[in-house]
């Protein structure tokens, strides 16, 4: 879509003049822009994004959300003592009339907020520094939202990582087979059915009243994480669309599915792609100790059952859209989805083949 970013940035209350936009960002789902403005002949740069809102169907509630979490993400950096609240964490800018949404005569949603300055992301961990890293910024997360009550939270895509009903739907889209796909992905059809026990885990946990629902982030992946340029430290959590309520077992399985894999999420090459142990080590150090003591033992006990119950899941949902005809990710290759669903199926089976090895780790940082 060719926006024009220019009259959309003029309905934010804003500091600056508009010099250029340009995408910005690997995103599967809304669109991403950089801004770059003038102000008193400085250039600042922030981020504006079109909130896709036939996925997000309701962008009021999901930004009611997003303002009510910075706000108590910074009001507790700050009394404790952090200095620079921009460079730590992210705030919502409003429109001209106060609001901090704009729709535009078209429909669409947009939002404006502040661009972590000197810092970056990435899109696959290259040492296990960063899955170190990325943990410790996401349990840091969880623990900073501890004490915000789940109920607060408007549900922004109802039943997101519920196993169950994702299975539901991937039945329905071969039953469906809308485009006439499903000849060419049998061996990841006959996986999926083979493997259906593993997403009813954490559903059958729930339901047992045995996991508390808390806040949670419910897209952490590695490319979510905020990275200082200089030090290397993991400085926020950004992409907070899907913050709602929910299990920290969400957000360390999407966690494991990201930063511990060795290949690129469509990578076609399977062989390249497996659960890296040593990325898991550091991964669970990292979010054990940014999660302090907001865990129960139920929690920790099933770290590793979350990496393949999420891991299943985005290979599920990956799947689906691909036999729906790729109306939910962005795609940019023919079978773009079945490569994505192959490399999570992979995953999946590294994850099981490691799981012993995975619960010595865990049992070694829960002590
Ligand atoms: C989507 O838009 P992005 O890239 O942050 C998706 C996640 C998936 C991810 C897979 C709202 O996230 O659930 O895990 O793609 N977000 C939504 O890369 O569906
Ligand atoms: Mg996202």
């Amino acid at each position: 879509m060719t926006a024009d970013l220019k009259t959309v940035y003029a309905a934010f209350d804003q500091h600056g003049d508009f010099i250029n936009g340009e995408p910005f960002g690997n995103g599967h789902i809304n669109d991403t822009y950089l801004i770059t403005c003038n102000k008193d002949g400085q250039k600042i740069k922030y981020v504006m994004q079109r909130i896709n809102h036939n996925i997000f169907k309701q962008p009021e509630g999901l930004m009611q959300n997003y303002v009510m979490v910075t706000e108590h993400i910074r009001k507790k950096l700050q009394s404790a003592g952090c200095k620079d609240l921009d460079h730590n964490s992210l705030q919502v800018f409003n429109t001209n009339d106060n609001k901090c949404l704009y729709k535009d005569p078209d429909g669409n949603y947009w939002r404006i907020i502040n661009l972590v300055d000197n810092a970056h992301t990435v899109d696959m961990v290259e040492k296990p520094e960063q899955a170190y890293q990325a943990g410790l910024t996401f349990g840091k997360f969880q623990s900073l939202l501890s004490d915000l009550p789940g109920d607060k939270l408007f549900e922004t895509i109802p039943d997101f990582h519920n196993g169950i009903t994702r299975y539901a739907a991937f039945q329905e889209a071969i039953e469906a087979d809308k485009v006439g796909r499903a000849s060419r992905a049998c061996t990841e059809i006959g996986f999926l059915q083979e493997h259906k026990d593993i997403l009813e885990l954490l559903p059958d946990m729930a339901a047992k009243g045995l996991l508390p629902i808390r806040v949670t982030h419910n897209d952490t992946k590695i490319n979510n994480v905020m990275i200082d340029d200089v030090s290397g430290q993991g400085l926020c959590a950004i992409d907070l669309d899907t913050v709602m309520p929910g299990l920290s077992l969400f957000d360390f399985g999407d966690m494991v599915r990201t930063a511990t894999s060795t290949a690129a999420e469509d990578e076609t090459d399977l062989s390249k792609m497996y659960m890296d142990i040593e990325r898991f080590e550091a991964l669970v150090k990292g979010f054990l100790e940014g999660a302090g003591d907001s865990l129960i033992p139920a929690e920790i006990d099933n770290l590793v059952t979350a990496g393949k119950y999420i891991t299943l899941i985005i290979g599920t949902r990956f799947l689906t859209d691909y036999l729906d005809g790729d109306n939910y990710f962005k795609v940019h290759r023919e079978d773009h989805n079945l490569d994505r669903c192959r490399t999570q199926l992979k995953l999946v089976s590294s994850i099981i083949e490691q799981e012993e090895q995975m619960r010595e780790i865990v049992k070694k940082y829960s002590k």
